[in-house]
């Protein structure tokens, strides 16, 4: 495998970053994770100009330009011979001191990492997931907002102990408020109707570029989509749920808190999108070549 280091090429057992960098030391950077399908990089434009919104957020300017950074991520591919693959995307804040101080870090380092994809098995695709809504609240977006696709995980990562110590995958995470915000490491989306409804951003999720995807082919296959405050009723409530997200794509949930969702199997609007993104994703991005 060969790992993109600020702009060269190096052979996996050399692609290596210091221990003082502010990545390792403080979770000081940003990232993004990428699909390519079918030797096309899906919505690569979309995924750079998150990760450079989220350079911004946190004051880092990325030493290159998005089509620069673009260029890289298709060329990495290239050299790894991807076609159906997951991208890793991470720009560090770079060697500083050990204390916390960003501006004395004076280069971010930019690592690619083009690779195989682990996606949840197969069968979990046919008969759904069962998830749990865990203790651990959503960052409160005045602390670290989760717009931002940080290096700084742990609230995820605390959420996701939490479902797999109650024997499920994947859970639910509410905001301060007590609404719901988003999965460990998903968009959700709820079913009523004729209705599709997802939180807003501002309730604590992460703009999912797989989330703006569904909502743009829900629209166009006649759904409503609308953003909603939702509270756990309106999940427990719903006719179907399902999660989005660039290594899940569109997964059914048949059970949350151990309630059934709808009929207890992914339902037929979360399969029906699933295939229209499918059909999309198969057909659309930047060529690998
Ligand atoms: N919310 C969070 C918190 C995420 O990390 C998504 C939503 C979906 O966004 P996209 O743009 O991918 O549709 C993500 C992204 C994993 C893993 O191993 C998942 C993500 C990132 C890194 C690792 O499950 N999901």
């Amino acid at each position: 495998m060969k790992i993109y280091i600020n702009g060269s090429l190096k052979d996996e057992k050399n692609a290596k970053i210091s221990v003082f960098d502010h990545g390792l030391l403080y979770g000081d950077g940003v990232f993004e994770g990428i699909r390519a399908y079918n030797g096309r990089v899906f919505l690569l434009d979309e995924h750079v100009a998150r990760l450079y919104s989220s350079a911004k957020a946190i004051a880092m300017t990325i030493p290159m330009s998005p089509a620069d950074m673009a260029k890289a991520v298709v060329s990495t591919c290239k050299a790894n011979r991807i076609k159906n693959g997951y991208v890793r995307l991470v720009v560090t804040r770079g060697v500083g001191t050990l204390g916390l101080n960003p501006y004395l870090c004076k280069k971010p380092q930019v690592i690619i990492i083009a690779a195989g994809i682990q996606l949840y098995p197969e069968d979990l695709y046919r008969k759904g997931l069962k998830i749990v809504t865990v203790g651990t609240i959503r960052n409160h977006p005045e602390a670290i907002n989760p717009r931002i696709k940080s290096l700084n995980y742990l609230n995820n990562v605390l959420a996701k102990i939490e479902a797999l110590n109650a024997g499920v995958m994947e859970c639910i995470m509410l905001n301060p408020q007590g609404y719901v915000a988003e999965a460990s490491g998903d968009n959700i989306f709820v079913v009523r109707g004729n209705q599709l409804l997802t939180p807003p951003c501002w309730c604590g999720a992460l703009e999912g570029i797989t989330r703006a995807m569904v909502m743009k082919l829900a629209a166009e296959a006649g759904y409503e989509v609308r953003e909603e405050v939702m509270s756990r009723y309106d999940l427990y409530t719903s006719d179907e749920v399902f999660l989005t997200g660039t290594a899940a794509e569109i997964i059914g949930v048949t059970e949350i808190d151990r309630r059934p969702i709808g009929k207890g199997k992914p339902g037929k609007v979360t399969r029906k999108l699933a295939k229209a993104f499918s059909e999309y994703a198969n057909s659309n991005g930047a060529e690998i070549g």
